[in-house]
């Protein structure tokens, strides 16, 4: 079975490990987020991409859910003795030397889905880890500020105001120019299922839709697209993804999120027992809906998420 998977950071990250256990067999393409992407110290960071990367392939703090295990900072305390920051994103020096050898590609030619297949074959994730675009898309939020309104970075808002503000709108600056990275529209339209982790429905599943082609690849698939809700009980798992659904205009329920993806995207949705009274709704918006547990809260519980996917892909496509 051809699995395909849109996967942000973290969530989607966990996710893939517990679709691998449901499905060891299955040959799974990630298509990654690279709109959290961002250029520090002269290096090209690529957030997402090394989350899947290192989480799949063991080195990831499994505390954090991102960076390296086993890490030290000795870099970035060298760097702040210059005066040199910025100090609030945690890179470590393990994880430096990933950002250097891509960068180093990166400036010798190579594009970026050549360089994730380099660095993947250090890391054996298991699964073929594809940057949504090769093209530069960068994620920018708008938000107001002394009664003004200011833009910063994703990360910026994400790691140094941890969202504290009211986001006015996100922008993915660069996909509407973005082509797929070679590979991606193959990989859907060779899969025989499709899959939403419960990833951001913004900034990480939204900004690789939001690259030219890859949205209306997915409808036209003719396969099962199934997706898991990221917010149980009116409230994101992980992350402060309230604060930028409603950006878009979209409440932070797992009904209101399954309606932002639509039924001309997706085929099934999973919600949470807690929110079993979402069903209803989402079916009557010509979504197959289903409620399981959706805490990934060790590897056997994700495997069976994962498995509750895939029958709900199986029922629909009968
Ligand atoms: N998240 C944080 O909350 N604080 C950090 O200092 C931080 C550093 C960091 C470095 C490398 C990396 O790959 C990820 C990092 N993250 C950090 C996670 C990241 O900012 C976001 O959680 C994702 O971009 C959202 O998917």
């Amino acid at each position: 079975m051809r699995i395909v998977v849109l996967a942000g950071g973290i969530g989607g990250a966990r996710f893939l490990r517990g679709l691998k256990q449901a499905a060891p067999d299955a040959d799974i393409t990630v298509i990654g987020n690279t709109g959290d992407d961002i250029h520090l110290f002269g290096l090209k960071v690529c957030p997402d991409l090394d989350t899947v990367m290192y989480t799949l392939g063991g080195g990831i703090n499994e505390e954090q859910g991102w960076g390296r295990t086993e890490e030290s900072f000795h870099v970035k305390e060298e760097l702040a003795a210059y005066g040199v920051g910025p100090e609030w994103f945690g890179l470590g020096d393990r994880d430096f030397a990933t950002h250097i050898v891509r960068t180093q590609m990166l400036g010798a030619g190579y594009p970026l889905s050549a360089v994730t297949e380099a660095l993947c074959a250090r890391w054996q994730p298991g699964v073929r880890l594809i940057p949504m675009s090769d093209d530069r898309v960068e994620t920018h939020v708008a938000i107001e500020e002394d009664g003004g309104r200011k833009v910063v970075h994703f990360q910026e808002y994400w790691v140094k105001m941890r969202a504290s503000v009211d986001a006015t709108a996100v922008v993915p600056v660069g996909a509407e120019a973005a082509k797929p990275a070679p590979g991606v529209l193959e990989a859907i339209a060779a899969a025989d299922v499709i899959l939403f982790p419960p990833s951001n429905p913004v900034v990480s599943v939204g900004t690789i839709l939001a690259v030219p082609g890859i949205r209306g690849a997915i409808a036209d698939a003719g396969v099962p697209v199934v997706g898991l809700s990221p917010i149980v009980g009116g409230a994101p798992v992980r992350g402060m993804a309230d604060k930028v659904l409603a950006a878009v205009g979209v409440e932070s329920t797992a009904s209101a999120v399954a309606e932002h993806y639509g039924s001309g995207l997706l085929d099934g949705w999973l919600v949470d027992t807690a929110d079993a009274a979402a069903v209803a709704p989402v079916e009557a918006a010509g979504i197959r809906c289903r409620a399981v547990p959706l805490l990934m809260t060790d590897l056997d519980a994700t495997a069976a998420m994962a498995r509750e996917a895939l029958t709900l892909a199986e029922e629909v496509r009968a």
